[in-house]
């Protein structure tokens, strides 16, 4: 048993959370789920990143003071997470009076270890994207994402010296291959520190909104500076009472694509020069798209993409909270873009959920129910299902330890098909009382107690409810995995009933 430390991105608050960010959580939250089932000290980190000149223009065009502005957004995150099921263990918000501490306290060593110094900033500046743009990599001063025109900025800033770190950077990179995944993220973000890094400005003064210069009281830090180091709030840096210790370097950040440069390149510089190690691992998906386009707050507020009908609130209520959960951790291989649509949730939901999972909890509940007395019979140990059932504990094991929820769920559901696949054959709808059919039944009701725990972290309520429906007692993640996954443990200790559909189909117009 090990230790796993899991963040999301803290979102801006400068609009309410929609399905793209729900995404990133969803997934936090699922390879959280499955460390505990593991029995890993887990601790998973989301919230809210409440600075930066995007969010005090947002709330000033609500006509909202920033503090209240961010209190109501934040506030947002918070129920579409709860809405969600996101067992998260803390939730940050970067106005928080232990964040700007924390802040203070790993700035502050930087700057006493000699990597900040004052220079004249000029540039040009995408707000959208809270990031500094050259004139080459713009599209003729325009936002290569957002494509609004970007702001000549020109300030005397505080600068980090990122440039020094070129070398270690790199040698960090080649002693740690997994340090980024998927591959090719990490050579995105290897070529980008070999092309040579630029110092970075990291004050402003054009703004107040931030977190303080503790050695400057004239700047405030820039937004993304602060952001990153919540990762290290969280666990009580700079505070005698954290537990940076016990939690760093173990964290896992899970990211978008868009924000690499800043967890890959700038963060664990930022580690090296307050004299940390970097952080472990980060890992890299990729957009959710609608019609090709990333689907953005940012492009909803300037009117690109409407995102009112998906919010993930909305979502929930039309499928329920599991339904959508598996179909954002399901769809798309964690690392790749993916089209989003409502269409594709009720196909997956018709079929992976319907058709094949509820399908087989309602037919093996229905006979025995109605042929077994009511009572679940023992699996058999030389099942044909074992060696499936096996081979789907290996394949999830390792899906959700690469981060790929796909490939685990993608395994586990190879235990549902067998499953149906083995009641199709022996027709147990058709047979007689007896031993022969208790045979059948107790490896299907052993299968469905293995599916149940390891399609837990995707389903965690729905997972409850086949334990209960199946007649067993506690839940299916009382017991760590390496108890509870081996073959021929079924053992129901209440009446099995034949229940409502779990999954009633969904129509689908035209
Ligand atoms: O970048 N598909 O915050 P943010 C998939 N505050 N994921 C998406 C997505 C999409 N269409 N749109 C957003 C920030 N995301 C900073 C982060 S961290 C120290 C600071 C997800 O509100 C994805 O994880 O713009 C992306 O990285 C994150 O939301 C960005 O959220």
């Amino acid at each position: 048993m090990g230790r796993f430390y899991i963040t999301t991105p803290i979102y801006y608050t400068n609009d309410a959370p929609h399905v793209g960010s729900a995404y990133s959580t969803v997934n936090a939250d699922a390879l959280a789920r499955w460390h505990r089932l593991l029995g890993d000290d887990t601790k998973f980190l989301t919230g809210t990143d409440e600075h930066g000149q995007k969010v005090s223009d947002a709330a000033r065009k609500n006509g909202a003071e920033p503090q209240e502005w961010v209190a109501q957004t934040s506030l947002r995150f918070r129920e579409a997470w709860d809405a969600l099921n996101i067992s998260y263990d803390d939730f940050i918000r970067t106005t928080e009076p232990r964040h700007h501490q924390s802040v203070q306290k790993f700035l502050g060593a930087i700057y006493d270890n000699g990597f900040i110094y004052k220079d004249v900033y000029q540039g040009l500046y995408c707000v959208s994207c809270e990031d500094y743009y050259t004139l080459e990599a713009s599209n003729d001063g325009r936002c290569p994402i957002h494509g609004s025109v970007l702001t000549e900025m020109q300030e005397e800033n505080w600068f980090f010296r990122l440039s020094a770190f070129e070398d270690r950077l790199l040698e960090y990179y080649d002693q740690h291959p997994s340090f980024v995944t998927p591959e090719t993220k990490r050579n995105e973000a290897y070529s980008f520190i070999k092309g040579g890094l630029k110092d970075i400005s990291i004050t402003r003064t054009s703004i107040s909104w931030g977190v303080k210069v503790p050695w400057d009281d004239q700047h405030v830090f820039y937004v993304w500076y602060d952001a990153l180091i919540n990762y290290l709030t969280a666990i009580g840096y700079g505070r005698d009472d954290g537990e940076v210790e016990a939690w760093w370097p173990y964290s896992n950040h899970l990211i978008g694509k868009e924000i690499i440069r800043f967890h890959c390149v700038w963060w664990p510089a930022m580690c090296m020069a307050a004299g940390l190690e970097p952080p472990a691992h980060v890992h890299v998906h990729g957009w959710l798209l609608i019609g090709g386009q990333k689907l953005s707050k940012t492009m909803a507020a300037e009117g690109g993409v409407k995102l009112t009908d998906i919010a993930p609130v909305s979502l929930t209520n039309e499928f329920g909270v599991d339904p959508v959960r598996y179909y954002l951790l399901r769809e798309t291989s964690l690392g790749n873009d993916g089209e989003f649509s409502l269409e594709g949730i009720a196909h997956r939901y018709n079929t992976d959920l319907a058709n094949n999972l509820g399908n087989l909890v309602s037919r093996v509940c229905t006979v025995v129910a109605t042929k077994c007395g009511g009572r679940g019979p023992l699996a058999s140990n030389d099942s044909v299902l074992r060696s499936v059932a096996e081979g789907a504990v290996r394949g999830a094991t390792e899906g959700w330890e690469k981060f790929n929820p796909q490939s685990a769920l993608e395994a586990t559901w190879s235990l549902i098909g067998a499953t149906n696949a083995y009641l199709e054959e022996h027709a147990p709808w058709k047979m007689e009382s007896g031993v022969e059919l208790d045979a059948v039944m107790g490896d299907a009701l052993e299968a469905i107690r293995l599916v149940a725990i390891l399609a837990s972290p995707a389903m965690p309520a729905v997972c409850d409810e086949i334990w209960r429906r199946i007649g067993l007692a506690g839940t299916p993640t009382e017991s760590v995995l390496s108890v509870s996954s081996s073959w021929g443990q079924y053992r129901g200790v209440g009446a099995i009933e034949k229940g409502a559909p779990l999954f009633p189909r969904i129509k689908i117009d035209g």
